[in-house]
């Protein structure tokens, strides 16, 4: 069961002029944080305490997120949607036909992450949640 949008990705070139554009936009401050493990830093903004709008700069060329902007340039890059139950979710999706870039969880700044391909998802790259314990590391 999907629980909500947790975040949506938005891929960016330069992060610092993107950040005051975005808290100009949106009234409040950003959460600034390295993401090695999806090579990306990234800056979470929380909007009414609910979803997250995250921009994304790549750490080098090799992120997926720096191919991603040679290709199509600057803009949406994922929507995350929070489960409870990530590996079990990947293989409802997969049995309904959606293909899976993860076949199971892996860790991720917000929690466990898994990705379907966005060329079975109307292009759209999406992102399943689940998150960390509070209290978990
Ligand atoms: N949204 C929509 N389409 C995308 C896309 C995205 N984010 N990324 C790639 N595509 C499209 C490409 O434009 C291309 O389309 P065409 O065939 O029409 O040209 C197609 O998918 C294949 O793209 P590619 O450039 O050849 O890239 P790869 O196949 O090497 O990788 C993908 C694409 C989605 C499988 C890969 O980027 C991936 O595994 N992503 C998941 C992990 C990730 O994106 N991490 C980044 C940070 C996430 C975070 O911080 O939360």
């Amino acid at each position: 069961m999907i629980n909500r949008v947790h975040h949506i990705g938005i891929a960016v070139n330069n992060l610092k002029e993107s950040v005051a554009l975005f808290e100009k936009l949106l009234g409040v401050k950003a959460h600034i944080q390295g993401a090695p493990c999806q090579k990306v830093t990234e800056a979470r903004f929380k909007i009414g305490g609910e979803v997250e709008i995250d921009l994304l700069e790549p750490m080098g060329p090799d992120s997926a997120v720096a191919k991603f902007l040679e290709k199509r340039g600057e803009g949406l890059h994922h929507i995350a949607l929070e489960v409870e139950d990530i590996n079990g979710e990947l293989r409802t999706m997969e049995k309904m036909g959606f293909q899976l870039i993860d076949k199971e969880g892996r860790d991720g700044v917000a929690g466990q992450i898994g990705f379907l391909h966005p060329k079975s998802v109307s292009g759209v790259l999406v992102e399943l949640v689940q998150p960390r314990k509070k209290g978990s590391a």
